[in-house]
């Protein structure tokens, strides 16, 4: 008895662990929308509106409700366990934003990176750029209504992702949805750290 009233006590002491995710992808892909879905604090947003002068550049096509886009970044914070909790960082989608990037990227994780089948090209830059910091990800399909659904195999061959990498298929707007995704990224960001751990053979 006293030692489970003990340990109780100390695991509610202790610190929980604290993981940086960023959420990237293509512009207007649904990553504000996505850390809205899971915030349990009343997520920074960064929105202004698409003006007519950035008509010709943010390509609205397939989102034509969207009215407002990210100039900086989205901050929003989730407990996934009560001894995890993790802080999501959104990216800002348009190309004119890609100097903050590294900034936001320093310290981070893992990454989710949403793709559109419908515009599957603009998650390109997105991959690329984790794949070259080695910086773990999953990619997650956000499914629009209305548009096609494809394998995920199919998707992972036109993203030529390594086997590796975690693809799965969600909406953006669905909190269980997003959490598995989390999840995901966090095991799969966890699962190089220890690989990297392990002693290299002789
Ligand atoms: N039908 C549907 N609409 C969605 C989904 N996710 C986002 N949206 C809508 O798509 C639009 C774009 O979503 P945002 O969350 O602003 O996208 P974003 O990736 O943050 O956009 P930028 O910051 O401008 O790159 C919004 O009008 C959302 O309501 C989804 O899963 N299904
Ligand atoms: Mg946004």
């Amino acid at each position: 008895m006293a030692f489970g009233r003990f340990s109780r006590r100390s695991a509610a002491a202790a610190e929980p662990v604290t993981l940086k995710v960023l959420v990237a992808g293509g512009f207007g892909v649904g990553k504000t929308t996505l850390v809205g879905a899971v915030s349990e604090i009343r997520p920074l947003r960064t929105e202004e509106s698409l003006s007519e002068v950035g008509r010709p550049v943010d390509d609205v096509s397939g989102v034509e409700g969207k009215t407002t886009t990210t100039v900086a970044m989205d901050f929003g914070r989730i407990t996934l366990r009560e001894d995890l909790i993790l802080y999501l960082f959104g990216t800002p989608g348009q190309d004119r934003f890609w100097f903050l990037w590294d900034e936001l990227a320093q310290g981070a994780l893992g990454a989710v990176v949403l793709a559109d089948t419908r515009r599957l090209e603009d998650c390109f830059a997105a991959v690329d750029y984790f794949e070259r910091r080695g910086i773990p990800f999953a990619v997650a399909v956000n499914c629009f209504e209305g548009t096609d659904r494809f394998p995920p195999e199919t998707v992972r061959a036109a993203l030529d992702l390594d086997e590796a990498v975690p693809l799965l298929v969600g909406d953006a707007r669905d909190r269980e949805s997003v959490k598995q995704i989390l999840v995901a990224v966090v095991e799969h960001a966890l699962a190089r750290v220890d690989q990297a751990r392990e002693p290299v053979a002789t």
